[in-house]
């Protein structure tokens, strides 16, 4: 008798590395008529809700080993996994979570139940035969996705003095992902010319996510710098392109002060919120994510409301991908969009969950990357999966980011006519 081909014959654990060079967890999950293997990726302006990432400690790595998380996948993980359907994700998952019994993954570690998580996904879907995207969202899967592209890093993705950590341009009026692609490198390759020229050569080294660092100091610098770059290639800030920012805010917030120092001035809630107000206005930004601390859900609401119509709000920090914390944002509409990342919650079912969530609660899902990510492209195919329409990875350098891109470009092809550009439609009011 012939095997079923997605029974999970063999779950192996491997150490692999980041692109900041730290350990981390790829998972290769086997079937009988498959494979998937998945890696976990790393944040670094982490929300205090994520998961937690089994690390060693100690001296080797400088702490940031993985072994314990890998010797605890290969013994008390992977026997558990041999013989399940690898397309019962959701109850693989569950057990996952059982397994752990810890609210935040800490026991086993998010690191791993993401890698396993992802990696079953993929296995099932190589079982079957399709592309991971039509597995996972079936036939109706067709939108390639808005990229939103961080091309100056400052932060703590960067050794600048920039209080944001992300400017991010946004190719709005490509009629394909491709075209979106090709005017965004165009974009990328005249910010370089313009920072080269004004701030000197030096100042065009990249931050963790493959955007320029330079040494500017003002928020102010940055996006005018990407209106210029703009323009010099040939396009039109607020048609061709808008601009994003994501603030990471929690970084530059003092909770005994109840502050933030942004351009080197101490800013209460109310002032920050006017500075954004004006930028919106200033610089064409359809984009902001985690204008306010991660646990500021009243003045991300203020703002919402008042750049509504206008300006996509997006919570990450705020909701670390779990339905708990998005519940919240959904009952004072704190925002108008929800940041997806599977590692922070640590399985694909509970990141689907908070997908359809995000949906049904009016919010727009924007699938991302983390700042430490790998060659594993899988969340290109989950943002064609769940139509999310707005994928964040990074600038078109460094190919732990074009893995995505990439990714992006083969499933465009690989639809063919049927393929549509999600374009502008993501920013037209609230989701
Ligand atoms: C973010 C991410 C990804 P990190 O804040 O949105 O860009 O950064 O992975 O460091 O949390
Ligand atoms: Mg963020």
């Amino acid at each position: 008798m012939l095997q079923d081909p997605f029974v999970i014959t063999q779950v192996r654990g491997v150490l692999a590395l980041d692109s900041r060079g730290n350990p981390t967890v790829k998972a290769v999950v086997r079937t009988a008529g498959g494979v998937g293997v998945a890696i976990a990726p790393s944040g670094a302006s982490k929300s205090t809700k994520e998961a937690v990432e089994l690390r060693d400690g100690g001296k080797r790595w400088g702490g940031m080993g993985v072994s314990q998380a890998i010797a605890g996948l290969n013994t008390v993980v992977a026997p558990r996994l041999i013989g399940l359907d690898s397309r019962e994700q959701a109850r693989i998952d569950g057990m996952l979570i059982e397994l752990d019994g810890t609210p935040n993954k800490s026991k086993i570690g998010g690191n791993v139940t993401t890698a396993v998580s992802l990696a079953v996904a993929k296995a099932a879907a190589s079982s079957a035969g399709l592309e991971l995207f039509q597995y996972l969202g079936g036939p109706g899967a067709r939108t390639l996705p808005t990229p939103l592209l961080n091309v100056i890093n400052g932060g703590v993705h960067a050794g600048n003095q920039l209080a944001f950590q992300e400017f991010i341009i946004i190719p709005v009026g490509a009629s394909a992902f491709s075209e979106a692609m090709r005017m965004a490198v165009e974009v990328y390759k005249s910010l370089k010319s313009y920072i080269a020229d004004k701030y000197g050569k030096t100042a065009t080294n990249l931050g963790d996510e493959g955007g320029y660092a330079p040494p500017m100091r003002e928020v102010r610098e940055a996006l005018t710098a990407l209106s210029e770059a703009i323009r010099s290639a040939g396009y039109e800030l607020g048609s061709d392109f808008y601009l994003g920012i994501d603030a990471a805010s929690s970084q530059f917030y003092d909770p005994e002060r109840k502050t933030y120092t942004v351009d080197g001035k101490e800013l209460d809630a109310g002032s920050l919120l006017e500075l954004y107000a004006s930028l919106v206005e200033e610089f064409s930004i359809a984009y902001l994510e985690d204008p306010f601390h991660e646990d500021d859900l009243e003045h991300s609401a203020e703002l919402t409301a008042r750049l509504s119509g206008k300006t996509l709000v997006v919570g990450d920090d705020l909701y670390a991908t779990n339905v708990k914390y998005l519940a919240a944002g959904i009952a004072k509409r704190a925002t108008s969009g929800a940041l997806v990342k599977v590692n922070q919650v640590g399985t694909l079912t509970e990141a689907l969950q908070y997908v359809r969530m995000a949906w049904e609660g009016g919010m727009r899902p924007v699938v991302s990357h983390r700042s430490g990510d790998t060659e594993d492209p899988f969340i290109a195919d989950l943002a064609v999966a769940v139509g999310a329409g707005l994928i964040k990875t990074g600038a078109p350098a460094r190919s732990e980011r074009l893995a995505k891109y990439n990714r992006l470009l083969e499933i465009e092809d690989l639809l063919g006519p049927v393929a549509t550009y999600a374009g502008r439609e993501p920013f037209k009011g609230p989701a």
